[in-house]
């Protein structure tokens, strides 16, 4: 048996390469080391991609932002832009904003220009650099807005400030950073932020939407080398932090997609055998072995919808940009009571509310349980016929109504399907409401027959 240096790995013809630790991490060392021991000791060599973002990476990062492949931060900036004015509408009065990882704050500022009833923004980021430089900047142009930044790690607990107790509060998560995430951790943390934000919140994500191969593999692989910079920089990370001696050149950038799991995976690839000495340990690679840093996931409207689901949210509105296609979503709240549908409330306008007793509950794949409710239990006359419309193939022609009385925020608001198809004949003659542009709708459990 061959042993290397005083402290590290053996390696034994039969076994392979093997760990004989005898310097072992401490209490003292950090969650990035004890990360990178685990990760680089693994069958399958793997890094969490979180730490990318140190400064260096981070600005790394916004530069792949500028590359003509990286269509996702462009595509979702110009999708925030055009619907800015609708998004902000489901955006109450007083509320709070929260980002999870706000990086530099870009798309913030479209949010905060169209939706100045925000009442203060709480950024979120595992890069204090990228924050404290993101929040002086925002201060400087925001300069009524109150920011509370909250330096650490999203997918560990969070608390907000006390500024937002109390409060609405409207979640950010653009960027498709939940495709990140196995989807153990998108429920984990959509769960969590479920119980963070609490009941009347909302949260809008941005989501990366499977499209062909091409166009996905090049943004991960831009001709530039910037994104092999980024993933290398993990590397030269750990070498900057962690006392390591890892060669950058001896490792090739690589970016495959797996259509089996809807994935863009990101590699770094050993040019050779070599050992490779971090964190206290040695590391073994051999030639054409990798190191997995990071998973890109895309979705469809359906099996985001179906994610949420699973953690308590429902989709209320989906924008989604032309090809390359992006998808923000907005979530709401799943309502907890799921009643049967024979006896039900609902409240419009602060002054106005329709009760009735015979809704209909419709419920459709991972989308939120719409009432119908008959048009005889409606004053029709609070309602004024828009000429907007549009069509589902399950359910036919749809013509909608605003409520004058609910202001810019109740356009639109109200549906119908006047002549349905026949599996859902049941709901001619009712009228539907958005839940984010009424003020409420609450279901009553019948009250006990006599
Ligand atoms: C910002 C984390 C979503 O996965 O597309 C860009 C990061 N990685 N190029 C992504 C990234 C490679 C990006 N996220």
């Amino acid at each position: 048996m061959q042993t290397l240096g005083s402290n590290a790995s053996s390696f034994n013809q039969a076994e392979g390469w093997k760990r004989t630790v005898s310097s072992e991490l401490t209490a003292a060392d950090s969650d990035f080391a004890v990360d990178v021991v685990a990760g680089l000791s693994a069958r399958e060599k793997t890094l969490p991609p979180k730490y990318f973002y140190d400064a260096a990476g981070s600005e790394l990062f916004e530069a792949i932002g500028r590359t003509p492949e990286y269509y996702p931060t462009r595509v979702e900036t110009a999708l925030l832009q055009q619907f800015a004015s609708e998004i902000a509408t489901g955006i109450p009065e007083g509320a709070i904003l929260v980002e999870f990882g706000s990086g530099a704050s870009d798309k913030t500022r479209v949010i905060l220009d169209a939706a100045p009833q925000i009442a203060a923004y709480v950024p979120i980021d595992i890069s204090e650099d990228a924050l404290a430089k993101a929040a002086a900047a925002l201060s400087r142009d925001y300069p009524k807005l109150p920011v509370v930044p909250v330096a650490g790690d999203f997918t560990g607990a969070i608390r907000l400030p006390a500024a937002a107790h109390g409060r609405v509060k409207v979640g950010f998560f653009p960027g498709s950073t939940i495709g990140n995430f196995t989807e153990a951790e998108a429920l984990r943390f959509l769960r969590s932020v479920r119980h963070l934000l609490g009941d009347n919140s909302v949260l809008l994500v941005g989501a990366d939407l499977v499209k062909d191969e091409a166009t996905l593999v090049a943004a991960y692989n831009d001709v530039e080398g910037i994104t092999a910079r980024f993933n290398k920089n993990l590397l030269a990370r750990i070498n900057r932090e962690l006392g390591g001696d890892f060669d950058l050149d001896a490792f090739d950038h690589l970016a495959v997609w797996n259509a089996e799991l809807t994935r863009i995976e990101m590699h770094l690839v050993s040019r050779a055998d070599q050992i490779v000495n971090a964190a206290k340990h040695t590391f073994a690679f051999k030639a054409g072995e990798r190191l997995h840093t990071e998973d890109s996931h895309k979705f469809t409207t359906e099996s985001f919808a179906d994610l949420a689901a699973q953690a308590g949210w429902s989709m209320s509105r989906e924008w989604i940009s032309a090809a390359p296609q992006f998808a923000i979503f907005s979530l709401a709240p799943q309502r907890s009571d799921s009643l049967p549908s024979t006896a039900r409330r609902t409240r419009t306008m602060e002054t106005k509310s329709i009760d009735t007793r015979s809704a209909l509950t419709l419920r459709e794949g991972g989308y939120a349980a719409v009432q119908y409710i008959p048009q005889k239990d409606v004053d029709m006359t609070l309602l004024k016929r828009t000429d907007h419309h549009t069509y589902c193939p399950y359910k036919g022609d749809c013509a909608y109504y605003s409520i004058p009385l609910g202001g810019d925020r109740s356009v639109n608001a109200v549906w119908t399907y006047e002549a349905p198809y026949a599996a859902v004949a049941a709901i001619k003659d009712h009228v539907a409401f958005y839940p984010d542009r009424v003020d409420a709708i609450e279901e009553q459990k019948e009250s006990k027959k006599r």
